[in-house]
C-alpha cells in the first residue's frame, strides 16, 4: 500500500483552518489538521515543501516510523510550525489506519473507557453581572463545567477573552484587520484585587456542583501566581490555567508549595520535553496539549501515558482555532484515556463549519459523544473548501501601562 498524493487547504468560515488530505493507491484517504492560530501559512508551507514530497510512495500504515523520520530526520527538532505539520500527517495516517480496520479510532487506542467525555464551555463578561448572565446561559444549555473570564474594573482595556462592552460576546482571539497586532493593557494589581472575589461570587451564585475553571493566560509572575492560587482555594476551582508562563518548568514548584488549587498547563507546548518535568514532579494536575501542534496522536498519546503515571489528567486545548478534525482526534483520545479529565469545547457547529467538515460526533448536556464512523469520523467537503481563502489575522499583544511588553 502506498501514499500517492496529498493536498493542503487553508481557509474556512471565520478561521484559517489548515487541512491536509493524504491519498493512497487503495482509494482510502486520511485527514489531518495543521491549524496554527495566526501563523497558518507556515505549517501549510512545511507540509507542501518538505513533508508531502517525502510522503509520496511510503506505506501509510507505518505511522510510527514516518513520525520518527519527520521528527528526528529534520535535525532541528520541535517548534510549533514543524510539530503542527507533523501532527497533521500523523492524524491523517491514523485516520487511514482506522478506516482500513473499519473501526473508529478509539478502538485502535484501546476502546472506550467511558460513554461520554466531560467538556467545558466558555463564559465571559465585561463585568461581574454580565459574566453571571453568560454563566447562566451555559448552565441552561446543560454544561456542567464553565471557564469564566471577567473584565476587571479600572483595567485600561478589556483583558484576555473578555468583551469590551456589556452584553458583548467574548471575542475570538484573531483580529482579521491585518497581521499587525493590536495592544491590550494589563495591570496585575487590579486583577489580583478583583478576580478572587469575582470567582467567589460565581461560586455563591451557582452552588457547589458547577465546575468552575479560570484562565490566567500567563499573566502572573510565579510568586503572584502562588498567592492567587492560595487565595482562591475556598472557591474550589476545577482548575486554574496558565497561572504563569511555564517555559521555566521549575517555577511551578512555588505554586505547589503554597496552594492545592489544581493547575492546568500546556496549550502552547509542542512536545513532551516541555512538560516532562511538570508531569514527573507532579507540579500540574491537567495537561493541556493539543494533537494539532504537539505532533499528532502518536506524540500526544505518549504524553498522556506519561501523565497517567503521575496522576495528571488530560484537559486538551480546544479553542476555536482547532478544526473539527483535530477536535475529533482528541475526542477519540478522550473516550479512551484512562486519565481523561475534561475537554475544552467551543461550539464549532455553525452551519458553514458543519458543511465543510460533516461529522456525527456531538455534544449534549456538557458531554461529548464519539460516533462509530470508521477513522476519525470527520469528512471534508472540497467543493465547500473552494468558497474560502486565507485571511491574514493577528493575536493582540499585551503591555503594561508604562509600555513594558507583557505576556499575552
Ligand atoms: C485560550 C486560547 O482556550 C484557551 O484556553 O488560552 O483561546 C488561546 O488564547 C488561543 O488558542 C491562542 O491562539
Ligand atoms: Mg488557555
Amino acid at each position: 500500500m502506498k501514499i500517492t498524493d496529498a493536498k493542503v487547504f487553508v481557509g474556512g468560515p471565520g478561521k484559517n483552518y489548515v487541512t491536509l488530505k493524504i491519498m493512497t493507491d487503495q482509494g482510502v484517504f486520511g485527514l489531518g489538521d495543521a491549524t496554527l492560530n495566526n501563523r497558518e501559512t507556515l505549517p501549510a508551507k512545511y507540509l507542501t515543501d518538505y513533508l508531502i514530497p517525502n510522503l509520496i510512495g511510503l506505506d501509510p500504515r507505518k505511522s510510527e516510523d514516518i513520525w520518527q523520520v519527520f521528527y528526528r530526520g529534520a535535525y532541528f527538532r520541535r517548534g510549533p510550525v514543524a510539530m503542527a505539520a507533523i501532527g497533521a500527517v500523523d492524524m491523517a495516517l491514523w485516520d487511514i489506519k482506522a478506516r482500513l480496520a473499519n473501526m473508529p479510532l478509539y478502538q485502535l487506542l484501546g476502546g472506550k473507557s467511558r460513554d461520554g467525555a466531560l467538556v467545558y464551555a466558555h463564559a465571559a463578561g465585561a463585568d461581574l453581572e454580565d459574566l453571571i448572565g453568560s454563566v447562566a446561559a451555559c448552565v441552561a444549555q446543560g454544561y456542567k463545567a464553565v471557564r469564566v473570564q471577567c473584565g476587571v474594573p479600572g483595567m485600561p482595556t478589556a483583558s484576555y477573552a473578555t468583551p469590551d462592552t456589556k452584553g458583548g460576546t467574548a471575542p475570538f482571539i484573531t483580529d482579521f484587520s491585518g497581521i499587525r497586532p493590536k495592544t491590550e493593557i494589563w495591570d496585575t494589581e487590579r486583577y489580583m484585587r478583583f478576580m478572587p472575589g469575582a470567582l467567589a461570587e460565581i461560586r455563591d451564585r451557582f452552588g457547589p456542583e458547577l465546575k468552575i475553571l479560570h484562565d490566567v493566560h500567563h499573566r502572573l509572575l510565579p510568586r503572584e501566581a502562588a498567592a492567587f492560587a492560595r487565595e482562591v482555594e475556598p472557591v474550589g476551582l476545577f482548575w486554574l490555567e496558565d497561572p504563569t508562563p511555564a517555559e521555566d518548568q521549575d517555577a511551578l514548584k512555588l505554586i505547589r508549595q503554597h496552594s492545592t488549587t489544581p493547575i492546568a498547563i500546556g496549550e502552547v507546548f509542542n512536545s513532551i520535553w516541555e512538560c516532562n518535568k511538570l508531569i514527573e514532579h507532579e507540579l500540574i494536575d491537567f495537561i493541556r496539549v493539543a494533537v494539532t501542534y504537539a505532533g499528532g496522536i502518536t506524540h500526544v498519546r505518549r504524553i498522556v501515558e506519561l501523565a497517567a503515571l503521575h496522576h495528571v489528567r488530560t484537559g486538551f486545548h480546544g479553542a476555536p482555532s482547532h478544526s473539527p478534525i483535530s477536535m475529533a482526534a482528541q475526542a477519540h483520545l478522550n473516550i479512551w484515556a484512562p486519565n481523561f479529565g475534561i475537554q475544552e469545547y467551543l461550539v464549532l457547529g455553525t452551519p458553514e463549519c458543519d458543511a465543510l467538515f460533516p461529522s456525527d460526533h456531538y455534544v449534549a448536556k456538557g458531554m461529548q459523544y464519539v460516533s462509530d464512523t470508521p477513522g476519525l469520523g470527520v469528512a471534508f467537503d472540497e467543493a465547500e473548501a473552494g468558497r474560502y481563502e486565507y485571511q491574514p489575522g493577528s493575536h493582540p499583544i499585551v503591555r503594561l501601562e508604562d509600555g513594558t511588553l507583557w505576556n499575552y
